[in-house]
């Protein structure tokens, strides 16, 4: 079946990408800024992008690709099978910490997503699952999270968003039992299928959410733009994803009251 040859293919591929950045950590980096001072690209961000790209247009040549660098960002629809790829997700955590950073794919057939792929570089955690799979880690299969209301559970939040009050951010995140702010989607993504955190609050691009919201789908977690309309796979928007009962408390005492 394709969609198992598909998984092998990706995982191999998600590992050749990470032996390479592993290795490039003793490497000097070339770092440069984007759109202002905290907004970084380096040169493995780039790299790895290429070489995805590479072999996607190898094994699936007909397929459309959208990506966070080198002019991959934009996209005319989901029409089709449409890869959604962020090469390095935390990219200021990779070049800070040299850790707490991911490699996203996303698989989406005519605007529905059929497989997602999240790996924790550093700690060689691969995320992964879609459509009729469930979500494993590795090799095991995850248990879905209870849901769990806001007052019970920790919320991850964007740190600009929370210091800002940002859509109340400040004080939705008063009535959790703590915020965390990782600094990228991927980590934030994973602590939610974990069951570590109930929710997750930000300003995201396609390429940040896409594999986290097949996942989510597994586990029946509830997302959408902050305001309740679907995600636009199109520009940066800000974005709540939550267990049901903490995605309603949120949009009913803090967003539409
Ligand atoms: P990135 O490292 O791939 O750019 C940080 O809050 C999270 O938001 C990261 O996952 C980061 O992904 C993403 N993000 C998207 N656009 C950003 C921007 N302009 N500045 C900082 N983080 C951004
Ligand atoms: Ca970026
Ligand atoms: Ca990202
Ligand atoms: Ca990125």
């Amino acid at each position: 079946m394709t969609k198992e040859k598909m998984i092998i293919e990706i995982k191999e591929w998600l590992k050749e990408a990470a032996g390479y950045i592993r290795v490039s950590l003793t490497d000097e980096l070339s770092v440069s800024q984007k759109s202002g001072r905290t907004d970084l690209v380096t040169n493995i961000d780039e790299e790895t992008q290429t070489f995805l790209i590479k072999r996607i247009n190898q094994y699936y040549p007909d397929d459309r690709i959208l990506a966070e660098e080198k002019g991959f960002d934009t996209l005319d629809s989901l029409a089709g099978r449409v890869w959604i790829i962020d090469p390095i997700d935390g990219t200021m955590n990779f070049v800070m910490e040299q850790e707490n950073f991911c490699i996203m794919i996303a698989v989406f057939e005519e605007g529905i997503g059929q497989l997602g792929f999240i790996y924790d570089v550093m700690k060689d955690e691969l995320y992964w699952g879609g459509k009729g799979y469930g979500v494993f880690l590795n090799d095991q299969k995850l248990l879905q999270p209870k849901d769990t209301s806001l007052s019970e559970g920790l919320l991850g939040m964007n740190a600009y968003m929370y210091g800002k009050n940002i859509y109340s951010a400040g004080e939705i995140g008063h009535a959790s039992m703590g915020i965390r702010v990782s600094g990228c989607a991927g980590v934030e993504l994973i602590a939610m299928l974990k069951g570590n955190h109930i929710g997750y609050i930000s300003n995201l691009s396609p390429w940040d959410y896409a594999a986290g919201l097949v996942l989510l789908d597994e586990f029946g977690f509830k997302y959408s733009n902050i305001e309740g309309k679907p995600l636009a796979f199109a520009k940066r928007e800000y974005f709540l994803a939550a267990t049901p009962t903490t995605y309603t408390e949120i949009q009913e005492n803090f967003i539409q009251k």
